[in-house]
């Protein structure tokens, strides 16, 4: 049933190729090719070149021209790839004809995505979506879906395969998984629907970054938490490397979380494992829209994600709109920034910071309103329950006299009931 074909192939030098049939479609490709080259980076793999080439047909061997492989196939060997990335979709003939000529591993946007995916997924629901397409992408190509091995082995190590080596896939075998996974997710999802409300899981107050990739998210998480995102501490995260801890000002520790970015053009197949990787991000008590204003399409791009917010169940969940990279001005930001600027929209700069202590401010005043603080009168003898509340950023004032500490805090549902009796009513 499984043959091994060939020994694993690690790859961590990526060259992206884009194919148009016109000169005006270049502008649009270049800008779909940064995308891809985001995603492909995040995955740990480093870009070594890329390119645009104009094609009057499609040759069905190659997508492009005898002429134009030969001159990509030198262009492969000079950078020393690895890995050629095609940004348009690819038969599986074309794939396998390229392998053979380049020798190196050739996949398209979409093994990538789902590879995005399949890293980000974490519910039982998501990894199910995942394995749903990769075995809807592997069908006709009679083996499996490209996946890098990236982080936890060691960074930037990539092959095709689960660790193995490439295998040649039987079709009636792949057919079955297929049906078999189809009917698990939909008792997964019955199981999901009659669940405890999804809620109630995170013990920290929660904000959710989402928007497109290339809207700033990883930027923003990093401007907030100080931190530098880091390759090297994505290695050795064992909890979720997207998700990183705030103290606000006034003391209040909360969670962010970097979402899965929504991607242009995805492919419809990959709609669904989308929609179930980024659910589980929406478990936040506060959900960030971040929007790329440079971003000529950005308004379209505001409209699908708040249809696919709405799609997910998220209408309930409280949303501020951040309009990022002001920094690159002009009078269109600058127009709606007059208009538009209030109480549930922040013009920033992630990269500048601008603006950025305003939806602090704006963080601050969301999670203050949304539990009571509280007066207690702690004896010294309990110490332990001070650290805990100063440890959960529940602790807003603190003041230590002979009769023991005095406290203002806002506990959560553990130790609200552990600080009962030393409450003050005043
Ligand atoms: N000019 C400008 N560029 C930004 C800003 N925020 C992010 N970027 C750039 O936009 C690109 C994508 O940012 P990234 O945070 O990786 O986006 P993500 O895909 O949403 O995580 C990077 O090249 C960033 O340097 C900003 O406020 N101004
Ligand atoms: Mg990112």
């Amino acid at each position: 049933m499984f043959e091994v074909k060939e020994k694993p192939r690690l790859v961590e030098r990526a060259f992206l190729l884009a194919c148009v049939h016109t000169e005006k479609d270049r502008e649009e490709a270049n800008s779909l090719l940064d995308e891809l080259d985001e995603l492909i980076r995040n995955l740990g793999i480093q870009i070594v070149g890329r390119k645009v080439i104009r094609i009057r047909k499609t040759s069905p061997r190659y997508m492009l021209g005898k002429g134009k492989v030969d001159e990509i196939l030198d262009e492969l060997k000079e950078v020393n790839a690895d890995v050629m990335v095609f940004d348009n979709e690819i038969s599986p003939a074309q794939q396998r004809n390229w392998e053979n000529e380049s020798k190196i591993l050739v996949i398209d946007r979409h093994e990538i995505i789902l590879d995005v995916f399949a890293e980000r997924a974490q519910t039982k629901e998501a990894k199910l979506q995942v394995k749903l397409a990769r075995l809807e992408y592997s069908l006709p190509r009679l083996r499996r879906a490209w996946t890098h091995l990236g982080r936890q082995r060691g960074g930037g190590v990539t092959q095709r395969g689960e660790g193995e080596a490439q295998i040649e896939l039987d079709q009636r075998m792949l057919r079955d998984q297929i049906s078999v996974t189809r009917k698990e997710i939909v008792q997964v999802s019955k199981q999901r629907q009659t669940g405890r409300s999804r809620r109630q899981r995170l013990p920290l107050p929660s904000v959710a970054i989402v928007g497109y990739t290339n809207a700033g998210k990883t930027t923003l998480l990093n401007t907030l938490t100080g931190a530098n995102a880091l390759s090297a501490d994505k290695l050795f995260a064992t909890l979720d490397p997207t998700s990183r801890r705030l103290r606000l000002p006034t003391g209040r520790i909360i969670v962010l979380t970097d979402t899965v970015g929504f991607i242009r053009k995805l492919p419809h197949r990959l709609v669904d494992s989308f929609k179930a990787t980024l659910e589980e991000a929406l478990v936040a008590d506060l959900i960030l829209h971040l929007v790329d204003l440079s971003n000529p399409e950005y308004e379209a791009q505001m409209d699908t994600t708040q249809k696919v917010l709405a799609e997910l169940g998220a209408s309930d969940n409280e949303l501020v709109t951040v309009y990022n990279k002001v920094d690159r001005g002009g009078d269109e930001i600058e127009r709606l920034r007059a208009k538009k600027v209030g109480k549930d929209s922040v013009f920033i700069s992630a990269q500048t910071g601008e603006g950025v202590p305003r939806l602090i401010d704006r963080l601050e005043e969301i999670f203050a309103g949304k539990r009571e603080i509280l007066k207690y009168l702690i004896p010294l003898s309990r110490y332990d329950l001070v650290a805990r509340l100063r440890d959960q950023g529940e602790l807003t004032k603190e003041e230590t006299n002979d009769d023991g500490y005095t406290i203002l805090g806002s506990p959560r549902d553990g130790l609200i009931h552990a600080l009962e009796e030393f409450k003050v009513f005043n």
